[in-house]
């Protein structure tokens, strides 16, 4: 079985971070293991207001320990990070053990949450983790923000974004959310290897439940990975795999929603 691990925030609700990830995981059919680096809890009382709760340096450090020294991975994913420690520590495993199939999903910002996440380690995550990276796989607004550009609107400012990307020293770039472009009649994504681009484009959902979509696309890159694929492989799988899980989508309450990543089972039934 391949082992996969991801170094993320605890979502209590359930439908992102690590929670996403492990469901993403079993999926596809690996074994799942998780470090976590905050709990991310929603206040019911205050219009579901996020509140983030940094876990211990000591303790990541012993989680990290467990994963990659106690049981070795195939593949790793990095979420919500948070803290200068946990980027630190992330880079310091992933590059001790080799880590090639890595997936850096830059998380700066909880939809929905407006938890904004210190600028400041933006630029020790591209600094730290980005050169480490076989895929990145941020949305618009983190591309914008990566790239030091304005949110991209267009898929030539998308384009534009994944070049700069690029040139940071990350072996491909993958800018997700090309739902949100202006216009959009489909979703389509952009993959980009240095040479040329790639789209990946499915049919627009327009649900407001998609919560931990993101998270769940990376999260499937990472599994696809593992499984030997190569990155537009995996990353054309992701697609397909999101998209059935947003076609399935549910309100957990009336702020927020998930996707259903078991949902690619009942396409096969
Ligand atoms: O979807 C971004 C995200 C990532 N990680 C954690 C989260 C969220 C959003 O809620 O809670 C832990």
């Amino acid at each position: 079985m391949v082992k996969l691990a991801t170094i993320a925030g605890s979502d209590a609700s359930g439908g992102a971070g690590l929670e996403a990830d492990l469901k993403t995981f079993q999926e596809y059919g690996g074994y799942g293991m998780a470090a976590i680096t905050v709990i991310a809890t929603m206040n019911p009382h205050n219009e579901w207001s996020h509140e983030v709760f940094p876990i211990s340096e000591e303790s990541l450090k012993a989680q990290l320990e467990t994963i990659f020294t106690g049981v070795g991975v195939d593949a790793v994913k990095t979420g919500m990070l948070a803290t200068p420690y946990a980027i630190e520590l992330a880079a310091e495993y992933i590059s001790k053990a080799k880590v090639e199939n890595y997936v850096l999903d830059p998380v700066m910002i909880c939809k929905g949450g407006n938890v904004p996440l210190n600028p400041e380690m933006n630029a020790l995550i591209i600094k730290k983790l980005l050169p480490l990276a076989k895929v990145i796989t941020p949305n618009l607004f983190e591309a914008g923000q990566i790239a030091g550009m304005d949110t991209p609107e267009t898929i030539e400012e998308m384009e534009a974004a994944a070049k700069k990307i690029y040139d940071m020293g990350v072996a491909h770039v993958f800018i997700k959310g090309g739902s949100k472009i202006k216009d959009a009649k489909t979703s389509k994504d952009i993959f980009y290897d240095g040479t040329e681009f790639q789209y990946i484009e499915a049919e627009l959902i327009n649900t407001d439940w998609n919560h931990g979509s993101g998270c769940t696309v990376a999260a499937a890159i990472t599994a696809g990975l593992g499984l030997g694929l190569e990155p537009y492989e995996a990353v054309v799988r992701a697609k397909r795999f999101i998209t059935l899980s947003l076609r399935d989508s549910f309100p957990l309450n009336k702020w927020v929603g998930p996707g259903n990543p078991a949902a690619w089972r009942k396409a096969f039934n």
